[in-house]
């Protein structure tokens, strides 16, 4: 067998055993018969069903209203502008407080998807089900409170076959589409008068987050992530931002030490760099970090993409570990950026399955992974397989490692994990907040897989 064919046996192996993990998801807490559309009959009521807009959220986020006449009334209670989109019926955009009726005339039974057309807001999780079901009280959606039964099991598809292979046919374009580039590569550095010089430009640049979906992020050289930059303990830095972003910029330097000058927070450290304009920022490496550096000039332009991983020296692998069997020198280092709003939306390092990246190594390995949160949610990372030991929270080495297959880590935080690959197989990795990985079509968002090859 040709290395290829191994390859692809790997590929189908993980496409089946990802599509069996997620596929318990749906098997639970749905019950009843399917139902098509049965017409209006007897349907002649006008359903009023309320819906709020908070933030990046419908709440509730499934609503339910019988066949007939439906208005659902709409209100932004979130501090930003939302919208709503059903069936291609759509509100203006919502300043807070505003309410408006949107009137989706007569309905059949089914769901339709109900979703803000903000940029980044439906792939935040702005989204949610209008349920039309026999006999339903209009409001929150109760799943099989219908005096008639009428659930629909199949979010809206025919049968449980047409459901399933929509959502296999997803999960298979994670191993069959070539993958489109990817950010966080190294960065390149200068010796310039003993500094070590990297160059930095802030810049509109098209980023596809998934197959299809092009966004305009901000980004630092055209990348989300921005390219990674490692210096060592005790070297000399320097960093030059250029801006050719239409909004003024800055770099802050989160996790690492800096003087507070170069701390990146106008105005009070320093005056924003305009566009057009350049900044150097200069500064000593004086201890090991796993840091970021990304905007502190307005939530979104971190959100749309400028972030970056910046670390300093290595995170040691702790005796503990080194007594069950991990190496002192990780086999491979792992960076994952987490992010779940702006244009990028759910995500691993600026991809949403299906473009994220797969992983693999060789049973005996030892992995580093730099976990890091850019976005507005905690999630809960879970990799199947191996149990992750951290040894590590926001730069800092631990005393004691700690177990963990289910990672939480909050917005701004950092964790460095050791794993040690011991069992082959293809085992998914994915946030563990069901929604932010799977949607009624199947896996989007914060999910890859890592490939345990034997050795
Ligand atoms: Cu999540």
């Amino acid at each position: 067998m040709t290395s290829d064919d191994r390859s692809f046996l790997n590929w189908a192996a993980m496409a089946i055993a990802v599509a069996a993990l997620f596929l318990g998801f749906f098997a639970i807490g749905r019950v009843g018969a399917p139902e098509q559309a049965t017409g209006p009959e007897g349907s002649t009521e006008v359903s009023v069903v309320e819906l709020s807009l908070g933030a990046f959220k419908l709440s509730p986020e499934h609503i339910m209203a019988p066949p007939g006449q439906v208005i659902v009334r709409i209100t932004n209670i979130d501090s930003q502008n939302h919208n709503l989109n059903i069936l291609g019926s759509r509100t203006k955009d919502l300043q807070p407080g505003e309410s408006q009726d949107l009137e989706l005339g007569e309905l059949a039974v089914g769901v339709y998807k109900m979703f803000c057309e903000i940029p980044g807001h439906n792939e935040a999780g702005m989204n949610g089900n209008l349920h039309i079901i026999m006999n339903a009280e209009p409001g929150p959606y109760t799943g099989s409170a219908t005096s008639d039964g009428e659930v629909d099991h199949f979010h809206g598809f025919d049968t449980w076959q047409e459901m399933q292979k929509t959502m296999d046919d997803r999960a298979l374009r994670f191993i069959q589409e070539e993958k489109s580039e990817f950010g966080g590569q190294p960065l390149e550095f200068e010796m310039v008068d003993g500094f070590k010089q990297f160059v930095v430009t802030a810049q509109l640049a098209d980023w596809e987050v998934e197959p299809g979906r092009i966004v305009e992020a901000y980004t630092y050289n055209g990348t989300v992530p921005a390219p990674s930059i490692h210096v060592e303990v005790g070297d000399m830095v320097r960093v030059i931002l250029k801006n050719e972003l239409p909004t003024p910029t800055i770099i802050h330097w989160h996790g690492i030490r800096v003087p507070n000058a170069m701390d990146g927070v106008p105005p009070f450290t320093q005056d924003v760099v305009v566009p057009g304009d350049e900044f150097v920022y200069e500064f000593e490496a004086l201890e090991p970090a796993v840091g970021i550096y990304h905007s502190h000039n307005g939530a979104s332009q971190v959100l749309d993409g400028l972030f970056g991983t910046f670390t300093v020296g290595q995170m040691q692998t702790p005796d503990v570990l080194l007594d069950q069997g991990f190496k002192a020198t990780p086999d491979q280092t792992i960076e994952m950026t987490l992010n779940d709003a702006g244009v990028i939306g759910l995500s691993l390092n600026g991809k949403s399955f299906p473009a994220t990246q797969a992983y693999s190594g060789t049973v005996g390995d030892t992995v580093m992974v730099h976990y890091q949160n850019e976005g507005l949610m905690a999630h809960p990372m879970h990799l199947h397989q191996p149990l992750g030991w951290i040894i590590a929270k926001d730069g800092r080495e631990l005393l004691v490692p700690i177990p963990g297959d289910t990672i939480n880590i909050a917005p701004g935080e950092r964790y460095t994990v050791l794993l040690k690959l011991t069992d082959p197989g293809v085992w998914a990795w994915h946030c563990h907040i069901l929604t932010h990985a799977e949607r009624d079509d199947g896996m989007f968002g914060m999910v890859t897989a890592f490939i345990v090859n034997e050795a």
